[in-house]
């Protein structure tokens, strides 16, 4: 906030000068300005949501990672996509691109371990820091790592976002996905019934990626 701050009064001194130059009184400039600097000054974020809700800003702290990324391989080893993470106030924001996935509906989660070899099963059970069971239908549910399944295009292809507010990118948090072993994002071959223990039924595991800092 207080950068925006300094950029109004910098725009302000700035735009003084030219309004002086083109004639209108500086008075008049000078009361626009406060204005800008007063809506800046109401604002109820704090200085760290400010910069967390600009990505421009985001990369330039070094408070650890506001982004991650997982690209996808299905077990011949072929890629099929990549998920991109976001940090924000309210969670991590997912956003899947999909790419020669089996059409219909799947499972779709983070998996405990960042690995995918030498096989998928590396990856381990699905991220549940806070011990609690698997589905969003289930009394004591949910696992960080659930999400709603995706639902792929008859032409493979899919583009998709959830917010996960159980997990984090940040160091040392509960649900973080950089833990020690890290964690790796999953697609089943069927879908999650939500209930099921401890995984949802979801079938087999058809594309894997273990989450990397960006
Ligand atoms: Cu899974």
């Amino acid at each position: 906030m207080f950068k925006s701050i300094t950029a109004a009064i910098a725009a302000s001194i700035i735009a003084a000068g030219s309004a002086a130059c083109a004639g209108q009184t500086v008075e008049d400039q000078t009361v626009e300005d406060n204005r800008e600097v007063d809506a800046a000054s109401d604002s109820t974020m704090t200085a760290d949501q400010a910069r967390r809700a600009d990505p421009g800003e985001t990369d330039m702290t070094d408070e650890g990672p506001a982004e991650a990324r997982a690209v996808l391989m299905d077990p011949d080893g072929n890629e099929v996509g990549t998920v991109s993470f976001t940090q924000t106030p309210n969670g991590v924001l997912i956003r899947a691109g999909l790419m020669n996935v089996p059409a219909g509906e799947h499972g779709f989660h983070i998996h405990e371990t960042g690995s995918c070899s030498p096989d998928f099963g590396a990856a381990g059970g699905h991220y549940a820091p806070r011990s609690n069971e698997h589905g969003a239908l289930v009394d004591g549910g949910m696992h960080a790592g659930d999400m709603p399944n995706i639902f792929v295009s008859e032409d493979g292809t899919l583009v998709t976002e959830v917010l996960n507010a159980n997990i984090s990118l940040e160091d040392g948090a509960t649900g973080t996905l950089f833990d020690d072993d890290g964690s790796a994002v999953m697609i089943h071959s069927g879908p999650d019934d939500y209930q099921s223990q401890p995984s949802g039924a979801a079938g087999d595991r058809i594309a894997c990626g273990v989450v990397e800092r960006m």
